[in-house]
Formats: structure tokens, C-alpha cells, sequence
């Protein structure tokens, strides 16, 4: 694809992770591993990109850890800084610069967009009552009040949120509010803080987000236009803190309080970028990726950070260019993604249902989880990660198409033809690959040119299965006895395929690539980093090896296969880790309890007919995000039935699954559509439904009762 574009360079940016505990493939999924596919990509095609990233430093959680612990925030800031960032080098997360926002370097630039934004004197000033603990003897962030929260009952809300029914709060609004530092009921008192008037930029914000409409992900414009439809307000920008920036103001009333976490932590980009230039020897060279026009800016995020990017760090922006008339340039896009689910249940740190990255690569390499976490990127709706799908990918896909026909070509010319390329892929020869394997080379770059990272990686094993295919059906091993020109022009052509698979499969997995290379005689000869103007992707769709060449004379196998066995520990872990969630939540009822309906006679009960019934199709109604149309088997008959669960599954991994049918529900008609009956779901903690899946052999048609 030749994009017509005004851009020089990119800088891709990703959502710097909280130094308060140790990334999950959860994060991995969301952020980490599509920002890395995309840029490896770019720097193949030789373009200018840089990566920056780091730890996210400041914030209540942190210090709330480290007073348990007994220990100094700086303490579990270093440990966990240094635990994510050996994980995310373990897992060829290729950063240009990995930063932390406790540097100097961003102390100074966070108090600098302050001071300057703060001279213009668009700041607000207010003061208002927060909590006070008077034992403590001082004041309290929300983060830091814990109480019974004034919706749902929930007697362990945190004075932010409350994680049993997800409303947002304010500490004040707590019933029985007490400090989480002193265990006492806080006082409340008048505290001054600097507000940012988000709202006087709300007409630029909104011609901003409207420019890009067309072009971003649905749910970063949706999310964004849904806050600014309800009218941006101001934010504070500071609190009352130890741990953080402080608020660079001699004044007294200034004294003992710091930048907010968020305030300061979108700029910890800004800081990595010039981290990097300073490590380059060219300072100044940071200017020229935020300070120029044509540099295309990237924020790779979770849909939980989406209005923090979108019209937060833009508006910071805005004021920092009207201050200074810099010219920091705003996001191109802010490829945001959805949530990538464990074993069905949503990633959770508090209740320590996760599998963590550092552990993961502990166990299993790091190309088996890139592949698997990329074919189910979340880019569009949550998906799920589970440990049969990753054996299922390495030993089907990586193992048997991928490994298998890297093998197969090599070790057959080491065998028989000397370990040498026996003939010529001439133009013509790989014309002849036909249509399937060129299209899907324009298929494989425009998807990942638009950040649909699961279409990159299922372009890239179509790569490989047409690959393995060819070889299969030209069966060289046969042809050799009777036509060895035939089985040499076979052999050139497939390690000429090689070469094409390892460049196609270098963002996804840039190990197994170079082990492909190091076979084919060619060597190590990707680089992490960018080297502009070399444009290795297109090179890599043309006859590379020519007649003559030797390989190394090295053959290995790529992919070990997972056995069950060795997925038994893991099936283990997470019995352990349901028990322990499932003591807890017997201990505190899950606070949604709605009242109960009242008695019916058994006879009205007897009049519902449910009936197992088995999905044999299923597809999205067009034009809602909400309905999933399916084709029930019933017995003897077919039902079409429309659900409300297309945000919670994808069409395909329904089909086959057999459902709970009220069988005699009268007919309705849903966007035209007519339903015939209605699916049993159990409505998760979340608002999710999770159909209700009847077990049993052989159950098609029969009465559930
Ligand atoms: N640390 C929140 C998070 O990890 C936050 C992101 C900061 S991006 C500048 O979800
Ligand atoms: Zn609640």
C-alpha cells in the first residue's frame, strides 16, 4: 500500500504501566504487543519511528503498597520498574527508550508545563473541604478513604470508586468514611488546589476529536464525544501529597502538594523522548518528534485511558502552546483497544487473577504468546486468552504449519541437494505462486497500517499455510526420482518462501524469524532498531536466494509442542486462584442482590417449555453492536433467535454450543428480524452476559426443568 501521506516520522507511544505491580498478558494484549508489531513493521518498510515508554511512578496505589509493606514508595517503584521492564525486554518489546517518571529529567518537565500553563492564568484556584486525618495529620486523596458506598451498599468502597458496582464517587459522598492510614474517621477541612479549566477548550477538543471521527477506532470517539456532549468541567491538577512532583510555586500555599498522577504521567512521554535524544547525543532531537508538523503521533492505550488521551493530554497541550508558542503537536490516532479476558473472567490485579508476563516467559518462549496474543487482539470487543487456545495455535499453527515447512524445505536441500539452492526462482516462477499469495501480501500491509493487529497475524500464517500447501502438493520427495529439475525448481521456490515468511512474521515474532534466517544462510539480519531509508519489507516479496546459495547447514526445530501435561501446572493455578475469589465472594454476596419477584403457582411455572437447543450459525446484525442473530437447532426443527450479547461474544465461538431455548415465547420482531424464543444468560457484576450452557451428551431438544 502506498500510503499518500505528509508524515516524516512516527512516534508511537505506549501507556506507561503502574510501577505498583507486575504487568499481565492482559496489559500485553492491549498495549504493549500492537504498539511493537506496528513499529517493527514500520522500521522493516525503513521508516523514521521511535517508541517510547516507561513506568507510570506516581499515584495513591503506590504509596498505599509501600505502607503496607512498611516500606518507602521509592522502594516499590524500583522493584516494580525494573520487574516490567526486564518482562517486557524478555517478551522483544522493542523500546528506543523505557523512562520512569521519577527521573529528574521529568520532574522538570512535568513543573515546567505547570509553571508556564500556570503563568497565563488560565489555572483556577478553589478552595474546598476534603478529609483530614487529624492523627495522621494530614490530608487525604480519595484513594486514601474508605467507607460504604451510597449506591450499592458496598461496605469496602474506595473513596475514588467503588469496585463492586463501578460508580465513580467522591470521598464525601462515602457513608461511614474512615482513613485507610489511621483507621480513624478523617475531619473535614478547607484545602486550596489548581483546577485546569478543561472546559475552555472544549471547542477546540471537540473540532479536534470531530477531525479524526472517520479515521479512529469507534469506541476512542464515542468514549471522548460522550464526555464532551455532557460539557467538560474543571479538573484538578494538584493534591495533597508526599509522594510525587511537587508544585514548582514558592507561594506557602503551594507548600506540601504535588502535580496530579495524571497530570504529570502523559507527559512521561514527552520526558522518554528526550531521555532518548540525551542518550543519542543529539538533545535537542526530541523537539523534532513533537515539536514538528509532519511527525505522526500514536497512543497506544486501554479503553480505560482513553479520555486521558484524547482530550486531557491534548488540552495540556493547547495550553502549553498558547503559553509558549511551541507547537506540540496532538495525536494522529489512539488505537485503543478492549480488554482481553483470562479463561472467561476479566484480569484482575486486586484479586490476583492474572497470569503474569515475567512468570509466563518463565515457562513457555516468548514467539508461542506474541502469536497467540496477537491472533486474538481485543480491537474491536473483549476476547479471551486461554491456556487450551495457546497450545492449540503452537502445536497447529506455529508447530505444524509454520515450523513444519521451514523444516521440510531446509532439511531436504541438506539432504539432497548439498544444502545449496539447486536452482533459480526466477520472476516468472513466482508469478506463478498466483493470485492467493499476492494478494495477501497487500492484505497482510493494510492491515497492519491501520493497527488491525489480529488480521496482520492471520495474513502472516496464510503466508505459511499456502506455503506448506505448495510444498505438500508439489511433493518434491516423489518428483526427485523422476524429474529432479522439477524438485530442484521446488526446492529454490519454497526456501525463496522462507525467506518471505521470516520478514512477514518479524513483527509478530522477531526470534523465530531470525532462526528462519540463521537456516537460510543469511544471518541476523533484522535490527531492532529503525535504519531509515533501508526498505527491507519489499524486498521480502521478491526471490531473495539466488541459485548457488548456501544455507548454514543448521535446522532446528522452531516450536516445541505443548503437551497437556505441560499445561497441567498452569490449569492448577488458576483452580487455586478461583478458590481463593470464590471464598471471598462467598464471604461478601455479590452487592447487586436485586429484590425478589414474587411466588407463582407451579402450574404458571410449567407453563415456560426450556429446551436445550444447539447453535448451528451465528452472525452480527448489521447496524447494532448489541445483536447477534442465531440459527438454533431444536429437535426436529431449526429457530432463528436474536440475543443482546454481541458485545460479550464473538458469532464463531458460539456455534456449536448448546444453549438453554424459552421455546414458547411468543415471536417477536427486532429490527425487522423475527425471534423465535429467547436464550438463558446470567448477568455478570459488570452489566456482562454470560449464557447459560446446559452440560450433558446428547441433550438436543430436551426439557431443562
Ligand atoms: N498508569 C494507568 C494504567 O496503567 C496509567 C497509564 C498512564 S499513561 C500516561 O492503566
Ligand atoms: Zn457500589
Amino acid at each position: 500500500m502506498s500510503e499518500q501521506s505528509s508524515f516524516k516520522r512516527t512516534l508511537v507511544t505506549t501507556a506507561l504501566p503502574y510501577a505498583n505491580g507486575p504487568v499481565h498478558l492482559g496489559h500485553l494484549a492491549g498495549v504493549y504487543l500492537p504498539a511493537d508489531i506496528y513499529v517493527r513493521f514500520k522500521r522493516l518498510k525503513g521508516e523514521d519511528i521511535l517508541h517510547v515508554g516507561g513506568s507510570d511512578e506516581h499515584g495513591v496505589p503506590i504509596t498505599l503498597t509501600a505502607e503496607k509493606e512498611g516500606v518507602s514508595p521509592q522502594v516499590v517503584v524500583d522493584r516494580y520498574h525494573e520487574q516490567n521492564f526486564k518482562a517486557f525486554e524478555k517478551c522483544n518489546i522493542s523500546f528506543d527508550h523505557y523512562g520512569r517518571t521519577s527521573s529528574p529529567v521529568h520532574h522538570k518537565t512535568a513543573q515546567e508545563f505547570f509553571s508556564d500553563i500556570e503563568k497565563t492564568g488560565v489555572l483556577v484556584k478553589k478552595t474546598e473541604k476534603h478529609f483530614f486525618d487529624e492523627k495522621a495529620g494530614h490530608f487525604l486523596s480519595d484513594r486514601y478513604v474508605t467507607g460504604t458506598c451510597p449506591v450499592c451498599g458496598n461496605p469496602d468502597a474506595n473513596g475514588d470508586q467503588c469496585e463492586k458496582c463501578g460508580t465513580y464517587l467522591s470521598a464525601t459522598e462515602l457513608i461511614d468514611p474512615k482513613s485507610k492510614v489511621s483507621g480513624e474517621v478523617p475531619v473535614l477541612k478547607d484545602t486550596l488546589h489548581w483546577y485546569f479549566p478543561l472546559g475552555k477548550f472544549q471547542q477546540r477538543l471537540e473540532s479536534y476529536i470531530d477531525s479524526h471521527a472517520k479515521t479512529w477506532r469507534q469506541n476512542v470517539v464515542n468514549y471522548s464525544q460522550t464526555w464532551l456532549k455532557q460539557g467538560l468541567s474543571d479538573r484538578a491538577i494538584t493534591r495533597d501529597l508526599s509522594w510525587g512532583i511537587k508544585v514548582p510555586l514558592e507561594s506557602e500555599e503551594a507548600r506540601d502538594k504535588v502535580l496530579y498522577v495524571w497530570f504529570d504521567a502523559v507527559l512521561g512521554y514527552i520526558s522518554s523522548t528526550k531521555e532518548w535524544a540525551a542518550l543519542k547525543g543529539d538533545y535537542e532531537r526530541w523537539k523534532t518528534y513533537w515539536q514538528s508538523p509532519d511527525t505522526r503521533l500514536i497512543h497506544f492505550i486501554g479503553k480505560d485511558n482513553v479520555v486521558f488521551h484524547t482530550l486531557m493530554f491534548p488540552a495540556i497541550l493547547m495550553a502549553k502552546n498558547d503559553a509558549t508558542s511551541e507547537g506540540y503537536i496532538l495525536a494522529e490516532n489512539v488505537p485503543s483497544s478492549e480488554f482481553m479476558n483470562f479463561e472467561g473472567k476479566k484480569f484482575s490485579k486486586s484479586r490476583n487473577y492474572a497470569v503474569y508476563l515475567g512468570e509466563f516467559l518463565e515457562t513457555f518462549p516468548a514467539d508461542t504468546l506474541r502469536y497467540t496474543i496477537a491472533i486474538n487482539y481485543p480491537e474491536n470487543r473483549d476476547t479471551d486468552f486461554s491456556w487450551k487456545d495457546f497450545q492449540n495455535r503452537t502445536n497447529g499453527e506455529l508447530a505444524d504449519t509454520l515450523g513444519n515447512f521451514v523444516k521440510r524445505a531446509v532439511d531436504f536441500t541438506n539432504s539432497k541437494f548439498q544444502g545449496e539452492v539447486p536452482a533459480e526462482c526466477s520472476d516468472e516462477d513466482w508469478k506463478a505462486l498466483g493470485e492467493e499469495w499476492h494478494t495477501n501480501y497487500q492484505r497482510y500491509e493494510s492491515a497492519i497500517e491501520a493497527f488491525h493487529i489480529r488480521d496482520t497475524a492471520i495474513a502472516a500464517m496464510d503466508f505459511a499455510r499456502f506455503a506448506n500447501r505448495y510444498l505438500t502438493e508439489s511433493e518434491p520427495w516423489k518428483v526427485l526420482k523422476t524429474n529432479p529439475d522439477q524438485a530442484a525448481k521446488t526446492i529454490a521456490v519454497c526456501l525463496n518462501l522462507c525467506y518471505t515468511l521470516a520478514m512477514a512474521f518479524f513483527p509478530v515474532i522477531p526470534d523465530t524469524s531470525r532462526k528462519i534466517l540463521i537456516m537460510l544462510g543469511i544471518g541476523d539480519r533484522i535490527p531492532d532498531e529503525a535504519t531509515p531509508g533501508i526498505n527491507r519489507w519489499q524486498k521480502a516479496f521478491k526471490p531473495r536466494l539466488a541459485k548457488g546459495h548456501k544455507l548454514s547447514g543448521h535446522s532446528e526445530i522452531l516450536f516445541k509442542k505443548i503437551e497437556d501435561k505441560d499445561l497441567e501446572p498452569e490449569l492448577k493455578k488458576i483452580e487455586a486462584m478461583l478458590a481463593a475469589n470464590a471464598q471471598t465472594e462467598a464471604e461478601q454476596p455479590s452487592a447487586k442482590f436485586e429484590a425478589l419477584k414474587p411466588n407463582i403457582s407451579f402450574e404458571d411455572f410449567s407453563k415456560v417449555d426450556l429446551r436445550v437447543a444447539t447453535v448451528l450459525e451465528c452472525e452480527a446484525v448489521p447496524k447494532t453492536n448489541k445483536l447477534l442473530k442465531l440459527v438454533l437447532q431444536l429437535g426436529p426443527e431449526k429457530r432463528q433467535v436474536l440475543a443482546g450479547i454481541a458485545e460479550f461474544y464473538k458469532p464463531d465461538t458460539l456455534v456449536g454450543k448448546n444453549v438453554v431455548l424459552v421455546a414458547n415465547l411468543a415471536p417477536k420482531k427486532m429490527r425487522g428480524l423475527e425471534s423465535q424464543g429467547m436464550i438463558l444468560a446470567v448477568e455478570g457484576n459488570n452489566g456482562e452476559l454470560n449464557i447459560v450452557e446446559p452440560t450433558g451428551k446428547n441433550i438436543n431438544g430436551n426439557i431443562v426443568r
